[in-house]
C-alpha cells in the first residue's frame, strides 16, 4: 500500500471521483489544486494544498515525504496555446522535476484519448502505444506529457505510467462515451494497479472500462494488473434515448476524439 500519494488537480472531475476511492486507512492523500478543495471530512486522511502545478517551489514542497504522484492537474479542455503551454506542458515538467528531486520513483500521469484523437474509429481497435495524432492543443499537451514521462523514466530510472483516459465521469454522457467510458470505480482500480505494479518502467496504457462498445485496447493495462468490473452498456438505453446517435459522417462518429476534431475546437481561428 502506497502510504502517501500526492494528487495534483485534486479538485477536478477525476480528482474528486478518486478522492474517496483511493482513500485507505494506512494511506494519506496529499491533495493539491489551484481551485478550492472541500475540507477534510471526519476521519479523512488528507492534506490540502492550494498551489499551481507551475509553481516550482510549491511543487517541491508538495513532494516532500511522498511515495508516489498522480498528476491530474492542468486544463482538462481545449484552451488557447499559451495557456496549454504554461499549465499543461510546463506544469507537467515542473511536477516531474519536483518528483525527481524529492526521490519519488513512481509517477502516474493523466494522458488522454485526445493525444490520438484524430485516429479514425474505422481503423479498428485502438492499440496501446498508438503513435500520436492529437486533435487539439490539449491533445498536443498530452503527447508532450507522455514524452516527458518517457524522458524521466529513461534518464532517471523512474517508473512512469501515462494513462490515456477515455471519459471518466460518474456515468457516460453521450453515445461516444458508451465506448470511451472509464467508470470511477474502474478508474480507482486502474490507479491502484499503476501504483502497485512492480518496476513498470515507462508505459502508456488506455484508461477505459470493459465496455461492450469499447474502442480501446485493455491489454497493456491488464498486464499491469488492472481488471475492469464495469460496462457502460447498463446505461446504453438511457443515454441513447436522451442524446441519440450523431450522423455517421460527423466527427463525433468518425474519430476517436469525437467532436474535439470539429472546427469549433480550433482555438487558433
Ligand atoms: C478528456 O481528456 C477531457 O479532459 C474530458 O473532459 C472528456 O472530454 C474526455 O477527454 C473525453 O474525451 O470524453
Amino acid at each position: 500500500m502506497t502510504a502517501r500519494i500526492l494528487i495534483t488537480g485534486a479538485a477536478g472531475i477525476v480528482g474528486t471521483l478518486m478522492r474517496t476511492r483511493l482513500a485507505a486507512p494506512d494511506r494519506t492523500l496529499r491533495l493539491l489544486d489551484i481551485a478550492p478543495l472541500p475540507p477534510a471530512a471526519e476521519g479523512e486522511r488528507v492534506e490540502l494544498i492550494t498551489a499551481s502545478v507551475t509553481d516550482e517551489a510549491a511543487m517541491e514542497a508538495a513532494c516532500e515525504g511522498v511515495d508516489a504522484v498522480i498528476h491530474l492537474g492542468g486544463h482538462s479542455l481545449e484552451r488557447p496555446w499559451a495557456e496549454i503551454l504554461d499549465v499543461n506542458i510546463n506544469g507537467t515538467h515542473v511536477v516531474l522535476e519536483a518528483a525527481r528531486r524529492a526521490g519519488i520513483s513512481r509517477v502516474v500521469l493523466a494522458s488522454s484519448n485526445h493525444a490520438v484523437g484524430y485516429y479514425e474509429r474505422a481503423s479498428g481497435e485502438a492499440g496501446d502505444y498508438l503513435f500520436p495524432k492529437p486533435d487539439t492543443y490539449y491533445g498536443v499537451s498530452k503527447v508532450a506529457l507522455e514524452a516527458l514521462g518517457s524522458l524521466y523514466a529513461s534518464r532517471y530510472g523512474m517508473d512512469v505510467i501515462a494513462i490515456r483516459i477515455g471519459s471518466c465521469f460518474e456515468k457516460p454522457r453521450d453515445a461516444r462515451m458508451l465506448s470511451t467510458w472509464l467508470s470511477p470505480d474502474d478508474g480507482a482500480r486502474l490507479f491502484e494497479a499503476c501504483l502497485s505494479t512492480p518496476s513498470p518502467g515507462f508505459r502508456i496504457i488506455w484508461g477505459v472500462s470493459d465496455n461492450k462498445r469499447r474502442w480501446f485496447s485493455l491489454a497493456e493495462a491488464e498486464a499491469l494488473g488492472y481488471k475492469s468490473e464495469d460496462d457502460s452498456e447498463v446505461f446504453a438505453a438511457e443515454v441513447l434515448a436522451a442524446t441519440g446517435e450523431p450522423p455517421a459522417d460527423s466527427p463525433a462518429r468518425v474519430y476517436l476524439g469525437g467532436v474535439w476534431c470539429s472546427p469549433e475546437f480550433d482555438t487558433a481561428v
